[in-house]
């Protein structure tokens, strides 16, 4: 367990920021029941590699394949409910009148919190779109209005015909949503303080996005029960698990502004 001298410290270096800010990924959600993305995967899936099928050739080489991974993954989300973690970050945008969450997780469970400044830069899987982005970039489709058995994997486009509807997150390979970049970098260049939560810090863009903040002069604190590729860059480290730690953190950062009036 954390001490509560170390989550005192993160509180007050967390106290006086005048635009915090959070980087998350697939830990925040481990309590919510979602395995994290290098997670072993079990059943069927245990002999796939979640890596190579998440990206573009894989689908094309096969798509029923990769249809039915993120039908699997979408039924492991669909019930999901937000955790203590995601919970308390909603807490701390209330507390602090704004805190932007970048997220790389495409569950959109900082929503659910009640998070009002989420950045999706792996997009969601809850959304579908054309693997051609016929209409424009992004052309969702709504899959539920089209008649197609699910046993034959992804249904052609209804706009162009063409297979086929894939779901619209960002895989490896792919260029990030240019305009969940543009409010990330600006996130970057203003934050002073950036919680750095749950996730590996081995994904590009994404895990570099901390360290351009720090270059920018904002301190970091990580909350991860394991080691990460960030681990040594931060300026505090919580080993503990988000859903307990980051609960701890708003509590100790309420009462130095209690104490603060
Ligand atoms: C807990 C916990 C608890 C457990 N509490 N924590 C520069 C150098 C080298 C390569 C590249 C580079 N720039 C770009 C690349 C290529 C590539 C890349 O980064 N490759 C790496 C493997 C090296 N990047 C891209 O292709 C990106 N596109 C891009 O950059 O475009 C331009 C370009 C293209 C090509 C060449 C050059 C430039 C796109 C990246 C898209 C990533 N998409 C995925 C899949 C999304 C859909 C899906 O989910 O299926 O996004 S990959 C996957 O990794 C997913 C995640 O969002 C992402 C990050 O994973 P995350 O969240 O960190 O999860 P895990 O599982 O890794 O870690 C979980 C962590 O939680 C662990 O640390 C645990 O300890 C912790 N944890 N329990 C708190 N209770």
């Amino acid at each position: 367990m954390v001490s509560q001298s170390k989550i005192d410290q993160a509180a007050r270096l967390l106290h006086p920021a005048k635009h915090p800010s959070a980087l998350t990924g697939a830990g925040v959600s481990k309590e919510s029941g979602i395995p994290t993305f290098r997670d072993a995967l079990d059943g069927l899936w245990a002999r796939f590699n979640p890596q190579e099928l998440a990206t573009p050739f894989a689908f094309l080489q096969n798509p029923k394949l990769v249809w039915d991974f993120y039908e699997y993954r979408r039924q492991l989300m669909r019930p999901a409910k937000p955790n203590p973690g995601h919970r308390a970050l909603a807490e701390l945008e209330r507390i602090f009148g704004g805190l932007p969450i970048i997220t790389q997780n495409i569950d959109a469970l900082h929503e659910d919190a009640g998070s009002a400044q989420v950045i999706a830069l792996h997009g969601k899987i809850a959304v579908n779109k054309c693997f051609y982005n016929c209409q424009g970039d992004p052309t969702p489709v709504d899959v539920s209005k089209i008649a197609y058995d699910q046993n034959d994997g992804p249904p052609p486009c209804p706009h162009c015909g063409r297979k086929m509807v894939r779901p619209a997150v960002v895989w490896f390979g792919e260029m990030l949503p240019p305009a969940a970049l543009a409010a990330a970098r600006a996130v970057l260049h203003t934050t002073d303080v950036m919680l750095v939560i749950g996730t590996s810090g081995i994904v590009q863009p994404a895990a570099s996005m901390p360290l351009l903040a720090q270059d920018s002069g904002a301190a970091l604190i990580e909350v991860n029960p394991y080691e990460s590729e960030l681990t040594d860059r931060v300026d505090l480290w919580l080993d503990g698990p988000s859903g307990e730690v980051l609960p701890r953190l708003v509590a100790a950062v309420k009462k130095l502004r209690g104490n603060a009036g």
